[in-house]
């Protein structure tokens, strides 16, 4: 494992590991059961940081010509539309409103879970344990990239999984903007899958520095959140920019971070998650405590 800059706390050391985890997804995703079939109808869902891979990978799978594919928050989810299969991500498996669906839910259903001790291991008709991703931290990273990376395995073949691993391991290394490490506010864009990437890399840095984030469709941006953008602000994009965008991000003062878009939008991610670590110590905060979170939301009766 290459050292991460972060690697001080349990989060960043756990944030590193994500290229071997990812590389054995690739294989347990290419003789794996239970994954959605080409042509069916399918609905993902999750909660927090599960919710965004959800939102991902739909957006990877339908792009890909494998079928209607749409992403609920496990909350939101609407029982009346018929679907052809189901599937969930929960890293705790004990998630309430994931339980709840799974439980209210017709369709077959497919649970990616790291946790083989957990409630979620009945309610699913099919269940994928990588319990090799698993993580004692409250924030995820590598649960939820290694799940993704799963999921996107039956979409594309292991090639892009694992190529995206090989990106992951400069993601590590390759030192953060000072721009971005010193802003007091960040905003990240993405379109298509890398829209979920921009959601989640603005939830970590929420969840882990308690820090001001925003993430939009990248075209969504120019309607209205760039009232936002100034000197001292950050705009980090996930995959390529629209066109006209980058000049009139600079006009307002704000400092644009693109993606290198050789490298694959996963592996900016990692890089989305060490700022957050960055900016958590850099404030005094521990990434391992984070404010007001628990590891997973159980709710009573
Ligand atoms: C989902 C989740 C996390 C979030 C928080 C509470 O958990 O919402 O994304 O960071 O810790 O739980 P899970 O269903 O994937 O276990």
């Amino acid at each position: 494992m290459k050292p991460s800059p972060s690697s001080g706390s349990l989060t960043g050391r756990e944030l590193a590991t994500q290229p071997d985890c990812w590389r054995r997804a690739a294989e347990a995703a290419a003789s794996a059961a239970g994954l959605p079939r080409p042509g069916e109808r399918v609905a993902v869902t999750g909660c927090g940081t599960s919710w965004f891979m959800a939102q991902s990978y739909a957006a990877l799978r339908e792009a890909a010509g494998q079928g209607a594919t749409d992403a609920f928050a496990a909350s939101e989810f609407p029982l009346t539309r018929p679907y052809d299969r189901v599937v969930a991500i929960t890293r705790s498996g004990t998630t309430t409103e994931v339980l709840r669906l799974l439980d209210a839910v017709r369709a077959p259903t497919l649970a990616i879970t790291a946790d083989p001790k957990t409630p979620v291991m009945d309610a699913a008709d099919e269940v994928a344990v990588l319990d090799w991703a698993d993580e004692e931290s409250v924030v995820q990273t590598r649960f939820a990239t290694t799940a993704l990376a799963y999921l996107r395995t039956a979409v594309e073949g292991t090639g892009p999984v694992v190529a995206a691993a090989a990106d992951a391991e400069w993601a590590l290394a390759d030192p953060l903007p000072a721009a971005a490490l010193e802003a007091e506010q960040w905003t990240f864009l993405g379109s298509g899958w890398t829209y979920g990437l921009a959601q989640e890399a603005a939830l970590k840095m929420r969840e882990a520095a308690g820090a001001w984030t925003e993430s939009y469709p990248a075209m969504e941006y120019r309607h209205g959140p760039v009232a936002i953008a100034a000197p001292g602000r950050v705009v980090w994009g996930f995959g390529t920019l629209p066109e006209g965008l980058p000049a009139d991000v600079t006009r307002t003062g704000a400092t644009l971070t693109p993606a290198d878009t050789t490298r694959d939008p996963m592996a900016h991610l990692v890089r989305a998650q060490r700022l957050a670590v960055a900016v958590a110590e850099s404030r005094g905060l521990n990434p391992d405590t984070p404010r007001n979170l628990t590891r997973s939301v159980v709710l009573g009766e």
